[in-house]
């Protein structure tokens, strides 16, 4: 009989809360604990540092001297201090990249840090930048370049096991790292020989040390290339890629359908933008003049977070070991952007309902991710925002509950102007967050229709802006 009485009493309440959170079925495949972590990551940094930096190469030969390796004054507490004002949330380190130089003094090579005269060869950049990152409260990420130009034994099977030796190194010797990065370039090794990679192993072994590491590649398995290295993401992006038959580097899927994802994909995959703040990759003195500007910085977001991606942000140190006042300041700039964009909130006081009924919606725009709206119906489902006071706006961002799935692919954004509703912004996916920028409207009801999805959406945040332009 008790029994029965809380049973009730629980039913009640989820019955008050959120009518139909019992009923919300994922829709297939979803995201793994570990993606969704990333998901709220948006922007991090990318640090491309090495023998280039000090021979002014993108592509190192491989038979660099390690002694040009010099950095004068390498700080890694200035990448994490300036990491941390841009807003970024963490920094993927080049520890090896084609050239083979690895940035830790690596048991695996004799082309490392080791043998260079930075600090008499008794330096490991590795360490300096997890030691940083844990102080700075940043998450640390590591690229560990396959294809190896310097490597006597690449272009045989023991590479292989050299590989996933230097990745033991990497992987048990500092900490935690959210995320592993395999690049796509596969070329020839010192002897002209080539490499087949043993991935299936690389995947194995990187799991067995860090089972919560998110692996990039073209296809994953945890993220995806975008398909560019511009930092712009696809209008329409599915976090779903179709990875049978596909290999990383030159056999991996059309760069349009990494841009974009597959809409029935069969596996989770989002997309993640990589773009360098300069024209390379590595620090060139001679671009210290095209460092990008804020406000272009600003619009790539738009269009990588904007579009329910992430984006990785390469910021070279210079020779010093330090990143340069150009890109400090564009940077800077940039978080400034993010600030004043989306300072406030114009839906704080609204009412938000579902035009078959006239009860607030509150979940939406109480800042909680746990809380979301579901909605009955498959097609055009239909939320009635009502602005307190005529309201002028030009922005609105939109996020699905993606543990749920991602369901929506059709929806349009419609301001009322006085006499009737009109069609501001037409949208496909939402995702993880979709950034809607439409020309300033002053109203006091907007309507966001939601024509077609793969199931009932399930949203859990709407937000409004006007961003100054
Ligand atoms: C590419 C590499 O070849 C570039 O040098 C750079 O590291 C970029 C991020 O990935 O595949």
């Amino acid at each position: 009989m008790h029994h029965m009485r809380n049973y009730l009493l629980l039913a009640g309440c989820l019955w008050a809360g959120s009518l139909l959170a019992q009923s919300v079925k994922p829709v297939f495949p979803i995201p793994t604990k570990e993606q969704l972590t990333w998901h709220e990551k948006e922007f991090y940094l990318f640090i491309h540092f090495g023998p280039n930096t000090f021979t002014d190469k993108e592509w190192g030969e491989g038979n660099e001297d390690p002694s040009v390796f010099n950095p004068t004054a390498l700080d890694c507490e200035q990448w994490t201090r300036i990491a941390k004002q841009a807003g970024a949330k963490g920094i993927i380190l080049t520890a090896k990249h084609h050239d083979g130089f690895c940035l830790w003094p690596s048991k695996q090579s004799t082309h490392t840090v080791r043998e260079s005269k930075w600090m008499n060869g008794k330096g490991d950049v590795v360490k300096a930048l997890s030691e940083a990152c844990k102080k700075a409260g940043l998450d640390m990420g590591i690229y560990i370049s396959p294809w190896d130009r310097n490597h006597p034994q690449y272009g045989s099977p023991e590479y292989n096991d050299v590989y996933i030796a230097s990745m033991k190194e990497l992987l048990t010797q500092y900490g935690k790292f959210f995320e592993l990065w395999w690049d796509g370039a596969n070329g020839e090794g010192p002897n002209g020989k080539k490499q087949e990679y043993d991935f299936r192993r690389f995947e194995d072994s990187a799991f067995k040390w860090q089972p919560q590491l998110v692996i990039f590649s073209d296809i994953g398995p945890g993220i995806r290339w975008c398909g560019n290295e511009k930092g712009t993401i696809s209008n329409t992006n599915w976090n779903l890629l179709d990875t049978a038959g596909f290999k990383r580097g030159h056999g991996g899927p059309p760069t349009d359908t990494l841009n974009s994802g597959n809409v029935n994909g069969k596996n989770w995959i989002p997309a993640e933008a990589d773009v360098s703040i300069r024209p390379g990759w590595l620090y060139h003195a001679k671009e210290d003049s095209k460092v990008k500007s804020p406000e272009t910085l600003f619009n790539l977001y738009l269009r990588s977070v904007g579009n329910g991606g992430n984006l990785l942000l390469n910021v070279p140190p210079d020779r010093t070991g330090r990143i340069h006042p150009a890109d400090s300041a564009s940077l800077v700039g940039f978080r400034k952007l993010r600030d004043a964009a989306f300072a406030k909130d114009l839906l704080q006081k609204a009412r938000i309902s579902n035009t078959s009924s006239k009860k607030n919606i509150t979940t939406l725009t109480d800042r909680n991710i746990q809380t979301y709206w579901a909605s009955a119906q498959k097609e055009n489902s239909t939320l009635l925002v009502t602005l307190p006071k005529k309201t002028a706006l030009n922005t609105l961002v939109l996020e699905e509950m993606i543990s749920y799935g991602q369901r929506v692919s059709a929806f349009t954004i419609e301001s009322f102007d006085g006499e009737a509703f009109k069609t501001v912004f037409t949208g496909t996916t939402i995702g993880r967050k979709k950034i809607a920028r439409f020309p300033e409207q002053e109203t006091t009801q907007l309507r966001i229709v939601i024509q077609q999805a793969k199931a009932a959406p399930v949203l859990r945040s709407i937000s409004a802006y006007q961003i100054p332009n």
